[in-house]
C-alpha cells in the first residue's frame, strides 16, 4: 500500500509508485492523501485531502486486504501525517517512510510544524527512511552541508531509532550514491548517474520498488539493492520529452517512470 500525492503528470506520488509495484508484480493499494497538479517543472497547486478522508481510505484497505507492506510519500500539512501514524501505529507490517518535504521542481511541501509531525508521530513507526541529504538535514534541524553523508546517516538512524536510507542521487560526483545504517552499519550502494539528473521521481520510484520487495519478503539490505536496480532502469528507460509546458519554453525532460511500461507512442 502506498499513502502519498497524486502528481497529475505521473512521474512520482501514487501514479509512479503503482507503476513500479506493476514492474515487480505486486497489487498495489492507495491512500491519496494531497491532490497535487503539477507538469514536471512546476506545482502548479496543491490540495491536500483531510485527515478523515485519509484515514478511511487506509482502514478500509486494511481491513479488507492482507497489506504485506507500506510506504508512506507526500502526505500534505502535518495533521495528514499525524493522522497516519495513528492508523500504522500497531499494524506490525514493514513501513517505508519517505519523508517528502519538496517537489523535483523545487515547491515546498508543508510547513515547518510537518518536521515535529513527523519526528513524533510516523517516524517512530518506521521500518527504514529513506530521505535524500536536504530532507536528513531538515528532519535533524541541521544545516545545510554540515555533515558528511554518511555521518548524517547515522546520526539520523541513531537519534530516530529506525533504518536510513540516504539517497544521494542529487549530489554532485559521477556516481549515485546511497547509504543505509543499519544497526549502525553504514552499506554503500553506487550505480552511475545516467546524466540524466533532471529525472522526476526518482525518490519516488526508489521508496516504492524497496515497499515492493519488503512486500515480497526480502531483507532491507537486498531490497535497497534491488530498488536501486529498478531507479537505475527506470532512468535509462525513461522517455525524453519536449513540452512547451503551457509556458511557451521548449525544454527536454525526463519523465519517470512511466516509459518502463508504456513505450512513447512513436512518431
Ligand atoms: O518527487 C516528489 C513528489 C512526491 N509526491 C508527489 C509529488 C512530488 C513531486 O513533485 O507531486 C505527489
Amino acid at each position: 500500500m502506498t499513502i502519498a500525492g497524486s502528481d497529475s503528470c505521473s512521474g512520482a506520488g501514487i501514479q509512479a509508485d503503482l507503476k513500479v509495484f506493476s514492474l515487480l508484480g505486486v497489487h498495489g493499494l492507495t491512500a491519496v492523501s494531497t491532490v497535487v497538479a503539477e507538469t514536471p517543472l512546476r506545482v502548479h497547486g496543491v490540495y491536500p485531502v483531510s485527515p478523515a478522508e485519509v484515514q478511511e481510505q487506509i482502514r478500509c484497505l486494511l481491513n479488507c486486504y492482507p497489506v504485506t507492506a507500506i510506504k508512506t510519500g507526500l502526505l500534505g500539512p502535518a495533521s495528514n501525517v499525524i493522522a497516519v501514524a495513528e492508523m500504522l501505529q500497531g499494524c506490525g507490517l514493514p513501513i517505508v517512510v519517505d519523508p517528502v518535504l519538496s517537489s523535483s521542481s523545487g515547491t515546498t511541501f508543508g510547513n515547518d510544524d510537518i518536521l515535529s509531525a513527523y519526528r513524533e508521530h510516523l517516524l517512530p513507526l518506521a521500518t527504514v527512511l529513506t530521505p535524500n541529504q536536504p530532507e536528513a538535514e531538515k528532519l535533524l534541524g541541521l544545516r545545510s552541508g554540515c555533515q558528511e553523508p554518511a555521518d548524517l546517516v547515522r546520526i539520523l538512524a541513531s537519534e530516530l531509532n529506525t533504518a536510513a536510507l540516504l539517497t544521494g542521487g542529487h549530489g554532485t560526483g559521477d556516481q549515485a550514491i546511497d547509504l543505509l545504517c543499519l544497526e549502525g552499519e553504514v552499506t554503500s550502494f553506487t550505480a552511475p548517474k545516467l546524466g540524466l539528473a533532471s529525472a522526476h521521481g526518482t525518490g519516488c520510484t526508489l521508496s516504492a520498488a524497496l515497499t515492493a520487495h519488503l512486500a515480497r519478503g526480502l531483507m532491507l539490505a537486498e531490497a535497497v539493492d534491488g530498488a536501486k536496480q529498478v531507479v537505475t532502469r527506470a532512468i535509462k528507460e525513461s522517455y525524453q520529452w519536449e513540452t512547451d509546458c503551457s509556458l511557451g519554453e521548449l525544454r527536454a525532460l525526463n519523465q519517470l517512470p512511466l516509459e518502463i511500461l508504456q513505450p512513447p507512442p512513436s512518431k
